[in-house]
This record gives C-alpha cells, sequence and structure tokens, in this order.
C-alpha cells in the first residue's frame, strides 16, 4: 500500500511538472533571429552582406559596419560617404557612429576626406578611451589608425552644388535632398543587437553643422535588453527629442517597436506643429527589440526600410506615416 502511495505520489508531481513546463514553453515568445533592418531603398544592398554575415554566426557588430560601408562607398548614393552633397561651402562633411551590445559606443563628426566614417567611428569605440572624435581631430586619428585621404566630392555632387549656389536656398526637399542617411540595426544569432547610422548630413548645411546621426542616443541607440531604434531625417528635430533613445526607452516600458517609433514622431509633429520647419520636416525611425520584432514610423509618406530576416526575403516596407 505505502508503495502503491509513493507511485502515485510522484505520478501527480510529474504531471504538475509537466503541465507547468508546457505552460511556460507556450508563454515564451519566439525569438526571430537573425534580423537585418536598414534604412531606405539602400538598405536593400547593405542588408545583403550584413545577412551574409549574420548567417554564417558573425556578430551584430561586424554585420552593420560592413552592412552600411555599402552605401558609403557608392558615389550614386548622395548623401552617404564618398559623393555625399557638401555642405554650403562645397565641403563633403562627415558624421557616423556605431555600438554594440555592451553599450560601447565610437563616434565621428564633421570628419572631411575618408570614405569609411563608420570604421573610423568603431576604431573611436575600440582603441580610444573615448566616444566621439569630431573635425581636425578625427581625421588626424584616421590617418594614424591606416585609413587614406580621399577627395569625396565628385563630379555629379559638384554639379548638384553648383546649381544650388545660384539661388542659395536652404530648404531642403522632403525625403529627396534628406533621404540617403543609413541607419542599420541588426539582431545575431547570440541574441545580441548593435546598430550603425552614417551620413554625409543635411545637404547645403552650414559648415561645422552636425546632425543626430554621430550623436548616440539621438540617431542610434540600443540597449541590450531591450532593443534598438535609429533615426533618419532632419537631424535637429531627433537632437532636441533624444530620438532613438526615446524609442528605446518606450520599448522597455512594452511598447511595440513601430508603436515607441509613432510616440517619438508624435512628439516632434508636437514640437514642430506651428513652426513654419513644418513644411519641409521629415523624421523616421526604425526599432528591432530583443525578439526580433521590428517597426518604424515617419512623419510624412515617402519613407520606406529594407528587412531580412530567415523566413523574409530581403525586402522594402513603406513605414506608417503621421502626417497624411
Ligand atoms: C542629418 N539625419 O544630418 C541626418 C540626415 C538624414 O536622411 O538622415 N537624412 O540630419
Amino acid at each position: 500500500m505505502r508503495f502503491l502511495k509513493a507511485i502515485l505520489f510522484f505520478i501527480v508531481i510529474f504531471s504538475f511538472n509537466a503541465c507547468e513546463n508546457s505552460t511556460s514553453k507556450k508563454e515564451k515568445k519566439q525569438i526571430i533571429k537573425p534580423v537585418v533592418i536598414s534604412t531606405w531603398n539602400h538598405g536593400l544592398v547593405a542588408n545583403e552582406l550584413a545577412w551574409e554575415l549574420l548567417i554564417n554566426g558573425r556578430s551584430a557588430l561586424d554585420a552593420v559596419e560592413v552592412g552600411v560601408k555599402t552605401a558609403e562607398a557608392n558615389p550614386d548614393v548622395q548623401t552617404v560617404g564618398l559623393g555625399g552633397f557638401p555642405d554650403r561651402e562645397g565641403k563633403v562633411t562627415l558624421d557616423a557612429c556605431i555600438m554594440d551590445q555592451n553599450n560601447n559606443c565610437g563616434s565621428v563628426a564633421f570628419l572631411q576626406h575618408i570614405k569609411h566614417p563608420i570604421s573610423v567611428a568603431r576604431k573611436v569605440m575600440e582603441e580610444t578611451p573615448h566616444v566621439m572624435l569630431v573635425g581636425e581631430g578625427a581625421l588626424q586619428f584616421a590617418l594614424a589608425q591606416g585609413f587614406k585621404k580621399e577627395k569625396l566630392l565628385t563630379e555629379k555632387s559638384k554639379k548638384a552644388y553648383e546649381e544650388w549656389l545660384v539661388n542659395s536656398n536652404y530648404k531642403p526637399i522632403i525625403n529627396i535632398e534628406n533621404h540617403d542617411t543609413i541607419s542599420m540595426l541588426a539582431l545575431d544569432e547570440n541574441g545580441n543587437l548593435s546598430g550603425a547610422c552614417t551620413t554625409s548630413g543635411a545637404s547645403w548645411k552650414m559648415h561645422g553643422r552636425v546632425g543626430d546621426s554621430p550623436i548616440i542616443g539621438a540617431g542610434l541607440f540600443l540597449d541590450n535588453e531591450v532593443g534598438a531604434a535609429a533615426a533618419t531625417g532632419m537631424g535637429e528635430a531627433i537632437i532636441k527629442t533624444a530620438g532613438s533613445a526615446m524609442v528605446v526607452e518606450l520599448m522597455r516600458h512594452g511598447k511595440s517597436p513601430e508603436a515607441a517609433c509613432k510616440e517619438v514622431v508624435e512628439r516632434i509633429y508636437k514640437i514642430y506643429k506651428n513652426a513654419p520647419d513644418l513644411e519641409w520636416l521629415q523624421v523616421g525611425f526604425i526599432a528591432l527589440n530583443k525578439n526580433g520584432e521590428y517597426g518604424s514610423y515617419c512623419l510624412r509618406p515617402g519613407f520606406n526600410y529594407a528587412v531580412q530576416t530567415k523566413s523574409l526575403d530581403n525586402q522594402l516596407m513603406d513605414a506608417k506615416y503621421k502626417i497624411k
């Protein structure tokens, strides 16, 4: 009898545990990984290279650097790296930053003559005790690290600049002159996040102007426990709201990536809704959380982003927007 009671006791305990395990398995969200997302249609090419690395088990950090370098090297992408539109003095000045899963980050701003500012930003992160180097100091550092000095103003961008000089009117055209910053976020096979952002900034900007793109928290931010976010569009508006950091914080408090991006765009709209600048203002955010869920939102129609996962072939998605 005692023996039978013991067996019964074990059966009850065993089935209780089995039942508990299966419910907790059901409750656990399935994590989608790897994932890579990046801004605008040049994100498609960038994703291709980043994906190649991710699918072979490489880190999200390597993937985002390699990915965005494609836009930096492409002279036809006229607001990133080589061939970027110059400032109003005819000089191409570049901004970039990179961040990894351990909150390590590196950034360069107002950097001239170097085609791959993202790689210089990574060197700042890995080889210096600092986060950000700017201007002449950033250039000296890049040269000391073995980067080559190059002429970044192409004939095509020079011509556009000369045409702009005729009226010298600083009024960007939505989704055209602002539309080429590449921001990329990735989640790798190990479940780690990284992000990168690189740009020649707003075309015809004042000499010395720095936008959101190299500013950790504005153009890019991530928290490996929560998610990552990055921005494109008019940097001044993104800096004023600490845009990417806010998106991540809103995800921490339970918002989906899209809802978090939307809330920050709403905040920007509130600031600008009675300002004359609203007429040509565009901002867009992309976000990716720890579960591999992604989303985006922007102020006006026209912003799209490229996504690649195991079940979704590299493709462009149109972001939802505020102003219809
Ligand atoms: C800047 N945010 O310098 C950049 C420009 C940009 O898509 O994103 N364009 O303000």
